[in-house]
């Protein structure tokens, strides 16, 4: 394999920028770029690096991971520079022509899987560290890298083995010597180690996976009786333009939050009514976009104004569809002005005085399925995951049924082997080419 280098630090300015080198002539590489002429493995080197020219580049340190005590397995060299991103193109330059290639998206992480460093669901759990945006997530992430996860799969490929194996066994021996009792046996085995557990891990992927790809909440009703207020009040910012005049908010605005770990983009849109003013409309437009996109709608009505409580409201109108919407949450707001009787099914808020959050976040957390998440490190974040668990469920259940009919042990042998082979996807087990090429398409380079 070629030698690879590329900047491992996000590009733009910083304290320190990194220039990784992996491969073959990695060391050597080092060498005649500095003035060490001897490296040392696993110690910091404070070297300087020079041009062709011998015109001084930049200083730093430099480590030497010697193969195979390194990230990648092969011989790794850092170089820790100052983090000037003109210098580090220069030295990276300098290392290309010192004999290096460009390193592709994720190519380091890559040669650790190539390399038997780490299998793929940790390299999965790499960049799904990188690319956290919460606390929760990230540490979930990190739980998945140091192999919990790639461990229970390797214990379902396991169990799956033995299946196989009884069922071969069998296939030695005239049918009338195999004792009826054995097959029921591995049924029951089957159902028990496998089945079970991985539909209970199955329905784990909607919270999992969104923790890490994150939900859409968007806030809609009529003009003026607190979205924005809301959006607000939420996010802990005086985002959003609040005014008595109802149209205030014309545009779909967007900010960043969490519930429960969970990353929330919450969406401010503008209040739905008919009108003539054609900036307004198509703010409705946008409304209608908005919601229509969002996973969850919450509809926030005006305690003092009863004409805004009835989602029908808008029936009438021709650019609201809002019946059609999916409400997830009804909100009473302004409660502190009206006690009216309004239905239960609304949730009371105050935008204006902060009551009413917490009971909203919980049931927003209730929603999306926050509590009872149960042993954490177990659940399914990627949707790659999910898709070889549900194809490794289907043929270990097609496996099942055919179970009971004699002639066809070899059947069931070759459908718990393509079971095999799916749970062994999400390892990188088997022939994993148009996998790698999947996964590793949303790396970022130095990775
Ligand atoms: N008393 C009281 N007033 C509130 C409350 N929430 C919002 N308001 C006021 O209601 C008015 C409208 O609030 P906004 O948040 O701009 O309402 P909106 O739904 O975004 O309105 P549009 O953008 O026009 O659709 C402002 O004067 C707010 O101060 C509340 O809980 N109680
Ligand atoms: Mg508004």
């Amino acid at each position: 394999m070629s030698t690879i280098a590329a900047i491992a630090t996000p590009a733009g300015r910083g304290g320190v920028g990194i220039v990784r080198i992996s491969g073959e002539a990695a060391a050597s590489i080092a060498k005649k770029l500095s003035d060490q002429k001897i490296l040392s493995p696993r110690h910091v080197q404070l070297c300087h690096w020079y041009d062709a020219d011998h015109s001084l580049i930049d200083s730093g340190v430099m480590l030497y991971f010697q193969m195979p005590h390194s990230y990648t397995g092969e011989d790794v060299i850092e170089l820790q520079a100052h983090g000037s991103p003109v210098l580090l193109r220069a030295l990276l330059q300098r290392v290309f022509d010192l004999g290096a290639s460009p390193a592709e998206p994720g190519a380091f992480t890559r040669r650790a899987v190539e390399n038997g460093k780490m299998d793929l669901s940790q390299a999965e759990a790499v960049i799904a560290c990188i690319d956290a945006s919460t606390l929760r997530a990230a540490k979930l992430a990190q739980r998945h890298l140091h192999g919990e996860f790639g461990a229970k799969v390797q214990s379902l490929m396991h169990d799956l083995t033995g299946a196989v194996a009884h069922v071969e066994a069998c296939l030695d021996f005239p049918e009338e010597e195999i004792p009826a009792l054995l097959f029921d046996q591995i049924h029951a085995d089957v159902s028990e180690q496998l089945v079970k557990p991985i539909r209970a891990w199955l329905a784990t992927a909607s919270l999992g996976e969104r923790l890490f790809d994150g939900v859409t909440v968007a806030i809609v009703g009529a003009p003026n009786v607190g979205k924005s207020s809301l959006l607000n009040a939420l996010s802990g910012r005086d985002r959003a333009i609040v005014s008595d005049i109802p149209g205030t908010t014309r545009d779909v605005l967007e900010i960043d939050f969490e519930v429960d770990g969970i990353p929330v983009r919450l969406v401010d849109t503008a209040g739905m009514r008919s009108s003539d003013d054609v900036i307004e409309q198509e703010g409705i437009r946008r409304a209608e976009v908005a919601a229509d996109d969002a996973d969850i709608v919450l509809f926030v009505a005006d305690a003092s104004r009863p004409e805004t409580w009835q989602v029908e409201y808008y029936a009438d109108d021709a650019v609201n569809r809002h019946e059609e919407h999916h409400i997830d949450i009804k909100l009473m707001n302004k409660t502190d002005l009206a006690q009216d009787d309004y239905p239960e099914i609304y949730l009371p808020l105050s935008a204006k005085h902060g009551i009413g959050l917490d009971a909203l976040m919980e049931r927003l957390a209730e929603l999306l399925g926050t509590v009872d998440a149960g042993e954490e490190s177990l659940l399914v974040t990627r949707s790659r995951h999910r898709e070889s668990l549900q194809l490794a469920l289907q043929h270990i259940e097609q496996g099942l049924g055919l179970l009971g009919s004699e002639e066809k042990f070899d059947l069931v042998a070759l459908e718990w082997r393509r079971g095999w082979t799916s749970l062994g996807e999400i390892l990188g087990i088997g022939d994993i080419e148009f996998i790698l090429d999947r996964v590793f398409s949303e790396f970022c380079v130095g990775k």
